[in-house]
């Protein structure tokens, strides 16, 4: 610790769905914590911040871009931290085969930037890296683990790996307390709509409400490790406590495809998905990832974590804080400030 009594914590990605739940995390233990957002023009604040409006007066915001070394590294210059969550990043892997140059630049570079500003100026703040299980791609051996070789599918899938591999340098080449979070999907009423389990849950309390006719979707048969984020940003901060740095797979070990995800979210609203479910060809992916599930036995032994969350709640509870935001007449664009 290097000042006062709280733990004095940076967060980039603070706007997005984990950034959002780990700066409460953090706050609930007494945490200072900061976070990076990026300018955006014609702004609206209301729906820019909606996933952080409850706590927005006790968090500090600081003006940066992953596009920008400068940016980042006036941010790490003002404030001692001791630790530093890197979340940001193009997250959307169908929009990396669409614009695979912005995600490789903001994916790779961002991580890079982060590393070299802390690694310069505070080389005693610890690091988190958001890998993801995305790195696995065309899975060698299933369950996955922290051993499991690498063979991503999508440029979004490449740059996780290049920071992965460039956390792990920065560990062994300078010492730095760095680690890499492998994470599986993690959802939750914040998640982004163009998501399958957000995009599955908003349109079946839409279809319900006979606010929509049809949700068009891509590959039924996809196959995921789909667990809470709430659960996801635990880990993370259990990560940067141990004594060592290390890299950990977070996982619920259980794996459902998307059409289960179809048939629970309408069955939560008394519908019948193959009434409302239509494929559409134009949404399969170039290279697909066909089926990832993780084996998190390293995290639950070193760390002592554990999902609190089954698949089966966190699509319910995704289903009724859909119907709850739309019955109260919120528009789409804020529903996620509602959990
Ligand atoms: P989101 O897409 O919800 O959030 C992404 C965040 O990154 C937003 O705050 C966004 O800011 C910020 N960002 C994007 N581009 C830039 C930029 N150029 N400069 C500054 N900030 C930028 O992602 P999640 O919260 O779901 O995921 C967090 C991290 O974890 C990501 O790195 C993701 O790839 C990774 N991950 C996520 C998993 C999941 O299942 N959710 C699983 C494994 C890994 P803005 O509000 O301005 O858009
Ligand atoms: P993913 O999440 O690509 O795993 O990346 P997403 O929810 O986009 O896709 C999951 C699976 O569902 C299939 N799918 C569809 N996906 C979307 N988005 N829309 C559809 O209409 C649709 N139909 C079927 C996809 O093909 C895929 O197989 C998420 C992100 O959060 C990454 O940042 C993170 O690293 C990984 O999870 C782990």
């Amino acid at each position: 610790m290097l000042h006062g009594m709280s733990q004095r914590a940076l967060i980039t990605g603070i706007t997005g769905q984990d950034g959002s739940y780990l700066a409460e995390l953090l706050l609930s233990l007494g945490y200072e914590v900061h976070g990076i957002v990026r300018r955006v023009a014609l702004e609206v604040p209301q729906h820019r911040f909606r996933r952080l409006a409850h706590i927005l007066d006790r968090i500090h915001l600081h003006p940066a871009s992953l596009e920008s070394y400068p940016s980042i590294f006036n941010v790490i210059s003002r404030h001692e931290f001791d630790e530093c969550y890197h979340l940001a990043a193009q997250s959307f892997v169908a929009e990396s085969f669409a614009d695979g140059f912005s995600t490789m630049d903001m994916n790779v570079n961002g991580a890079h930037f982060v590393l070299a500003a802390l690694q310069q100026l505070q080389p005693r703040c610890r690091f988190y890296f958001a890998g993801s299980s995305e790195m696995f791609g065309r899975v060698r051996e299933s369950p996955q683990n922290e051993t499991t070789p690498f063979h991503p599918r999508s440029p979004y899938g490449i740059s996780k790996v290049a920071g992965h591999h460039l956390t792990v340098n920065y560990r062994e080449s300078y010492g730095m307390f760095a680690c890499s979070g492998i994470l599986f999907n993690h959802e939750s009423p914040r998640r982004g709509h163009e998501f399958v389990t957000r995009k599955v849950t908003s349109s079946a309390a839409k279809i319900k409400l006979g606010l929509a006719r049809e949700v068009r979707l891509g590959n039924l048969d996809a196959v995921r490790d789909w667990g809470h984020a709430k659960d996801y940003v635990r880990a993370m901060q259990l990560m940067l406590r141990q004594k060592t740095p290390d890299d950990f797979v977070v996982a619920t070990g259980e794996a459902h495809s998307v059409r289960q995800l179809c048939e629970l979210a309408f069955s939560f609203v008394g519908l019948d998905y193959r009434d409302w479910v239509t494929v559409d060809e134009r949404l399969l992916r170039p290279a697909e990832v066909a089926s990832l599930l993780g084996d998190a036995s390293k995290a639950r032994r070193v760390l002592g974590w554990a999902p609190t969350y089954t698949f089966e709640s966190l699509v319910r509870e995704m289903v009724e804080s859909d119907l709850a935001g739309l019955e109260a007449g919120l528009p789409a664009a804020t529903l996620e400030s509602r959990s």
